[in-house]
């Protein structure tokens, strides 16, 4: 066993010097390009995405995950997939929804008492200061249940869901204001205010839409339901939403789709809802002064509606809160360029895009210029007092992103399977890029901000078609990767997305994500407090009360403490585990045969899973992560003794019985192990490993080892002197397994000193 430490300590270089030499004799690039049919082009493409292992990436997308009700993580340029984030649907592996603190957020999701398993998610939104992205939080909209989801960028984890308590139906959410003071969910089909009933022939009188201002509280890093409040409005189908900022920070802006109030019947011979709403060449474009709205509802000039504050649309009007503006028909994206100054809007059915003017908007409101009221009498101000430009740019735009450079936008062109790239300050086509196929939304980094960041584009297809090997009727969704860098945008790389279909995605600058690598220990990362029932090594315990068992359990290479639980048939059971690792990466997991269990145990994280032990029988734990070359044996049985059984007192017989000899052997092999400890240590102090703060945590958590392994010598010394050798023995061996902990930790610190140049120092 010594002489594998050694091994391992040096093998690093001989593998080194091995692939050198392969590296000599391999295809040359003219060959590996004519072997695979590569371009000039394809290998510049190459160039820009491939990232050399150990490499980072300069973006992170988070990208909506549609009906997987989840959120995925991934690079650019890269496009190397880092995470799927939970939030509306269970998602085993990290323990969400499965242990009993990420079970409260879904009890909290619920809506009118029903559990859902599911969500659509399509619109994710980066927390702003002063206009530009911050990277401590991320929330999303949920349009099959009016949901708002807040997501930490500490741990990458769900914190809250809200539920709206008067809309059926959302889709014009998540958006923030420049200072995160609000996330905007707007409605999408109309409903009765409240999720009520009324007969549908009364839709124009009794279906209502709404925009919800729901407020963040940064302190807290939650959503205050207790201060936000929604505006009436009327039934036209809202649909996307953006924030002013800049010269129109305090307005908001929301168009719809249906300002026919068509309700169809195909079944009653009426024609079918796609004719009805897409009748007028236009719909409306809402604009909307929240930070006015905030001071009526603030006065209290509101209606209560399932105990949540409604301005009605009269109120509204009276406080000239609301005004309408035509758009072309059916529009679909709403975005707000990076200076405030206009508004980008992509009519579906329209070949153009229109460009609003926040100034000539202010003016028509200030004037009072208005073209009339609509039929619920809110001030409609007339297209052409408010339109900037009009653009023909091909069929079917959608969505709108910015460039860092001025003036410079992105639309997607769902139809024509295209990205225009265009100037909306003259109006004109710059350039135009196919993709394949369908796009739908289309993000560019930091694209939404006060300052996009452009360099890169991502197109999100709908369709992939042909584009990958075939899996089957169900094809994945197509994120391609473009270069926006120069005068042409230039296609990089397809990335397939098997979650779900994608909606929005959000980019920001890695360098502004500072996510924990460890949590405080013991912490309840579901709320991001002190778990009332962490526990530290040596105060693992087993309590009952009545029929009520807490095990309090700590997990640690490769041990759980306690490993036998001993329970009655019909007892409820908890294990709250605390994983006491300090080691980046050592996660554990904990799952009870049979049970239904999983849990996600990150270093410093306390979680709890309760089952009810409704079967009497013998049920192994085991941890599910292969944390150590000792993670099989990282287990533990629950015995769940039968109703009536009566206990028979024998004792624990050994499978294996030790001698002097054993003990003898083991201590021999441990102090040799120490000599290479010692060495390890010796290398690491003599050099400058203080001014890393990852060899800092590193060396840390071997101490933490060590001074188990100095307890466990400790207690095989006193088994020796008593002459017990099975015990002697036993603990001889877990002092060593705490030293095989440490050495893999040193090595790893070792290795880290040698990959970033550290320094001998005097000693
Ligand atoms: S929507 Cu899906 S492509 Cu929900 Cu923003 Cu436009
Ligand atoms: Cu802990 Cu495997």
């Amino acid at each position: 066993m010594v002489r594998n430490f050694r091994k391992g300590l040096f093998a690093t270089t001989a593998v080194f010097g091995v692939a050198t030499a392969l590296g000599a004799s391999a295809e040359t690039l003219d060959e590996v390009m004519a072997r695979r049919g590569l371009t000039q082009q394809d290998l510049v493409a190459a160039a820009k995405t491939y990232t050399p292992t150990g490499g980072r990436d300069e973006f992170i997308v988070f990208s909506s995950g549609g009906q997987s009700g989840q959120i995925m993580v991934y690079g650019v340029p890269s496009m190397r997939i880092l995470k799927y984030v939970s939030v509306f649907t269970p998602e085993p592996w990290q323990g969400y929804g499965f242990d009993e603190e990420s079970k409260k957020i879904l009890d909290s999701a619920k809506v009118d008492g029903r559990e859902l398993h599911w969500g659509d998610t399509h619109h994710p939104a980066l927390s702003e200061t002063n206009g530009d992205l911050d990277g401590e939080y991320l929330f999303i909209n949920d349009k099959s249940a009016p949901r708002i989801g807040v997501i930490s960028l500490h741990d990458f984890e769900t914190q809250q869901i809200v539920v709206n308590p008067i809309l059926q139906s959302e889709h014009g959410g998540a958006f923030v204001t420049p200072n995160s003071e609000y996330v905007i969910e707007a409605a999408q089909y109309p409903g009765v205010l409240g999720r009520g009933y009324a007969p549908l022939s009364q839709f124009n009188e009794k279906f209502r839409g709404a925009v919800t201002y729901w407020k963040f509280d940064r302190a807290a890093g939650r959503i205050d339901p207790k201060q936000s409040f929604a505006i009436e409005l009327p039934p036209y189908s809202q649909d996307l939403s953006d924030a002013g900022k800049l010269d129109s920070d305090g307005w908001s802006f929301t168009n719809s789709f249906c300002a026919e109030r068509y309700v169809g019947g195909i079944e009653n011979g009426r024609p079918p809802f796609e004719a009805g709403c897409s009748q007028n060449d236009t719909d409306y474009l809402h604009v909307i002064n929240w930070k006015k709205a905030e001071e009526v509802y603030k006065a209290g000039k509101v209606t209560m509606i399932n105990d949540f504050p409604v301005i009605s649309m009269q109120t509204a009007i009276d406080e000239g809160l609301v005004y309408l503006i035509a758009e072309p028909k059916s529009p679909h994206g709403v975005d707000v360029s990076p200076d405030g100054k206009y508004i980008v809007v992509g009519g579906k059915l329209d070949t153009q895009a229109s460009v609003y003017s926040f100034e000539k908007i202010m003016k028509a409101v200030d004037e009072k210029k208005f073209a009339g009221t609509d039929p619920y009498g809110i001030p409609v101000i007339a297209m052409e007092d408010a339109l900037h430009k009009q653009v023909a740019l091909g069929l079917g735009p959608l969505h709108n992103q910015f460039d860092s450079k001025p003036c410079v936008v992105y639309t997607s062109l769902y139809v024509d399977s295209q990205i225009a790239k265009w100037d909306y300050c003259e109006g004109k086509v710059l350039d135009k890029i196919s993709i394949h196929y369908n796009v739908g939304h289309l993000v560019a980094m930091e694209g939404e901000s006060e300052h996009p960041a452009g360099k890169y584009l991502i197109s999100l297809n709908k369709l992939s078609i042909d584009r990958f090997n075939p899996v089957g009727p169900l094809h994945p969704q197509n994120h391609q990767l473009i270069d926006i860098s120069g005068d042409k945008m230039e296609l990089l790389y397809d990335m397939p997305v098997p979650l779900g279909e994608p909606h929005y995605a959000a980019a920001i600058s890695a360098d502004k994500l500072k996510p924990l690598v460890r949590y405080k220990y013991g912490t309840d990362s579901r709320t991001g407090e002190k778990h009332p029932d962490a526990v530290r090594p040596g105060q693992e315990r087993i309590e009952r009360d009545g029929t009520n068992v807490k095990v309090y359990m700590t997990a640690i290479r490769s041990h759980f403490t306690p490993e036998i639980v001993e329970v009655n048939e019909g007892d409820t059971v908890e294990f709250v585990i605390t994983n006491s690792e300090r080691a980046e990466d050592e996660t554990h997991g904990f799952s009870v045969s049979t049970y239904g269990v999983n849990l996600s145990l990150e270093p410093g994280k306390t979680a709890t899973a309760k089952i009810t032990a409704d079967k009497p029988g013998v049920f192994s734990y085991y941890c599910t992560e292969f944390c150590s070359a000792l993670h099989l044996e990282m287990t533990g049985f629950l015995a769940v003794k039968p109703k009536g059984y009566v206990e028979d007192q024998t004792a624990m017989a050994e499978g294996q019985q030790y001698t002097k000899d054993d003990y003898d052997k083991q201590t021999a092999n441990n102090v040799a192990t120490q000599e290479v400890i010692d060495q390890v240590v010796t290398y690491i102090t003599g050099r400058n490993y203080q001014d890393f703060p990852e060899v800092v945590s590193l060396v840390e958590d071997a101490t933490d080892q060590l001074n188990f392994a100095a307890d466990a010598k400790t207690k095989a010394e006193d088994a020796a002197a008593k002459e017990d050798w099975q015990n002697a023995t036993l603990w001889a061996g877990q002092w060593w397994q705490y030293q095989v902990k440490a050495a893999d930790i040193g090595l790893r610190a070792k290795t880290y000193l040698d990959e970033h140049g550290a320094v001998k120092t005097e000693q």
